[in-house]
């Protein structure tokens, strides 16, 4: 009887971890959906004294006369520019980390039998959301979508009251401690969504596992779908098939004839329409297949070199947190420019413009969750959260043929208890996706005989698919020369790649290539790394740090860093380095 009462506590404790409140489950696919765009001028007020809870700030009072006393309001408050983080607005909150109140007032009319929800692609790190006085929900992490159900809160005027706190904790993800600067804010979209009372909240549409030529196709229909059909068309391959969603999901198999894969060479995208009463959901998908063999990567059942470079979602032009299409697009660019068919989304789940344009101009892409160093492995809270990031992305992106990588962790030391909270990531991930390939970026040590031996024995290798390292030989321990002795010990017969390697310096900077932060020691660096990589035969990819120089509070060397983490290929100032043009030669050659 005790274990029974046990038991019970237990799962009362579990069902008590909320980690995003009332959130409704994610909608996908909102650029193409009908909506309002609640982006602009926001107002906002600093409440680093934590009053805003006190005095109900969400209720947005305005004094009624002028005995009246209250201490806060919005309407003479400053204004702020949604989507950005606040560091990069307002000189006055650089480096501030605590918490915001935004506000916006906004007319609506509402349509009647639609339903409406509130979108926002991301706030860091905890955001409090409030419509017209009422809390629609809690949501934590920084990188990842989230929506509510507001049909029944609109009005014809509507006040919308958020609070955003991005101060460090030991239990969040990330943790106390990261390379990156800690942007706060409002960072992404903020939409309202129209739908009909029945409409489709998600959908998924991909070869299936093993094959090349059938389509396997889910559907999520909300609100009341009885003896509904969702119509799937694909024109141009000429599919049009009924698809019941009666219990509120359907799924179909269809076996197509020829299709044209999706690759770096030829990003063939299909259109692909849903159909529900008389709404139409499109999108544009391509179809590829993803599989590993002994030290290959196939990539349509071809071996591919992953010739890469790592991203930071940062601007070099606004040096705040990058968030739209047209920044998007010039990262990519650059990237492609490089010559590269691959790029590692590091450290955190990108807004969703990036991994679009990924698919339309052939970059692979690499995801992953800021699971970044030490985290609070123990805690049950913290593991539901780093599931609840993986989940989300992979809700968003799992219809992006670009993306080929979801990547749980970076550099976290070897524990028992790392180890279990790292095999749980990957088992959701396979539950929810067993059509693309894990991996994380790990740690390598010495071997005890001989310091120029690498070896990669982490236990997460057993169940990866891809054995990912970084490494700084050369930068963070002597000197470029240090590469040509260095061999890798590599436990596992998977497909090798170096997640990261990278050297500083400072743009415009030059000296001899012995010379520390000069654009030559990072060249040299370049150059020594690709020799070495030639030798390593089990070799399948790199994605050296790092596209652009990125603000970090650690980096505080004055002259060189300010501030800045400056393993860029490109300088802060969007300058390409000498480093740049010796990777690109690499991959042009390769
Ligand atoms: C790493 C981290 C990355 C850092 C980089 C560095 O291994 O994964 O986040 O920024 O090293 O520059 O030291």
């Amino acid at each position: 009887m005790k274990n029974y009462i046990n038991y019970f506590f237990i799962l009362l404790f579990l069902s008590s971890i909320k980690v995003s409140a009332e959130d409704y489950p994610q909608i996908t696919n909102v650029y193409n959906r009908k909506t309002t765009s609640l982006n602009g001028k926001w107002k906002f007020i600093i409440d680093q004294a934590e009053i805003g809870k006190k005095r109900k700030f969400w209720e947005d009072k305005h004094v009624k006369n002028k005995t009246e006393l209250l201490e806060y309001n919005f309407e003479t408050a400053a204004q702020i520019n949604v989507p950005g983080d606040w560091n990069s607005q307002q000189s006055e909150l650089l480096y501030y980390e605590g918490k915001i109140w935004y506000q916006k007032s906004f007319p609506f009319e509402k349509q009647e039998g639609k339903r409406y929800f509130l979108y926002f692609g991301a706030a860091n790190y905890q955001a409090e959301v409030y419509l017209n006085g009422e809390k629609l929900g809690i949501h934590k992490g920084g990188f990842n979508p989230f929506n509510f159900e507001v049909t029944d809160l609109m009005k014809e005027k509507n006040s919308l009251v958020v609070s955003v706190d991005n101060t460090r904790k030991k239990e969040q993800i990330p943790t106390l401690e990261c390379d990156w600067k800690n942007f706060g804010g409002i960072t992404r979209d903020v939409l309202i969504i129209e739908e009909n009372s029945a409409f489709i909240r998600d959908f998924s549409v991909r070869l299936k596992k093993g094959s090349k030529d059938e389509i396997e196709c889910n559907v999520w229909v909300d609100g009341d779908a009885k003896g509904q059909e969702v119509v799937l068309n694909i024109p141009e391959l000429g599919i049009e098939e009924k698809i019941g969603v009666a219990s509120g999901v359907g799924s179909k198999s269809i076996n197509v004839k020829r299709i044209t894969n999706w690759s770096p060479e030829n990003p063939k995208l299909y259109a692909v329409n849903f159909e529900l009463d008389d709404q139409v959901l499109k999108d544009e998908i391509g179809f590829r297949t993803i599989e590993v063999k002994g030290h290959d990567i196939l990539l349509n059942g071809e071996s591919i070199f992953l010739k890469g470079i790592s991203m930071h979602e940062e601007s070099p032009f606004t040096g705040g947190r990058a968030y739209s299409k047209e920044e998007a697009c010039t990262f990519l660019d650059w990237a492609k420019e490089l010559g590269s068919n691959y790029v590692r989304l590091s450290h955190y789940p990108h807004n969703e413009h990036i991994v679009k344009l990924a698919d339309q101009k052939g970059l692979l892409l690499w995801e992953e969750i800021p699971v970044y160093w030490d985290i609070d492995w123990e805690n049950e809270e913290t593991f539901a959260l780093a599931k609840q990031m993986l989940g989300d992305v992979i809700t968003r992106d799992k219809n992006r043929a670009s993306v080929i990588i979801w990547s749980v962790a970076n550099e976290t030391d070897i524990s028992e208890i790392r180890n279990k909270f790292l095999k749980g990531l990957i088992d959701f991930a396979r539950e929810q996706d067993d059509s693309r390939l894990i991996s994380a970026a790990l740690l390598t040590h010495a071997a005890d005989e001989d310091k120029d031996v690498k070896v990669i024995d982490d236990p997460f290798g057993n169940y990866a698919d891809i054995i990912s390292v970084n490494q700084y030989i050369g930068w963070y321990g002597g000197t470029p020369s240090s590469l040509r002795k260095i061999q890798w010990d590599v436990k596992f017969d998977k497909p090798f790649v170096f997640s990261e390697f990278g050297a500083g310096a400072l743009g415009g900077f030059h000296a001899d290539s012995l010379t520390r932060w000069s654009e030559e020691y990072q060249e040299w660096y370049y150059k020594e790394n690709i020799e070495m990589c030639e030798r390593i035969d089990q070799l399948r990819g790199v994605s050296p740090w790092i596209l652009i120089d990125f603000q970090s509070p650690r980096r505080r060397l004055t002259g060189y860093q300010d501030g800045f983490n400056r393993k860029g290929l490109i300088s802060s100032e969007g300058k390409k380095k000498k480093a740049f043009f010796v990777l690109k030669d690499y991959y042009l050659k390769k």
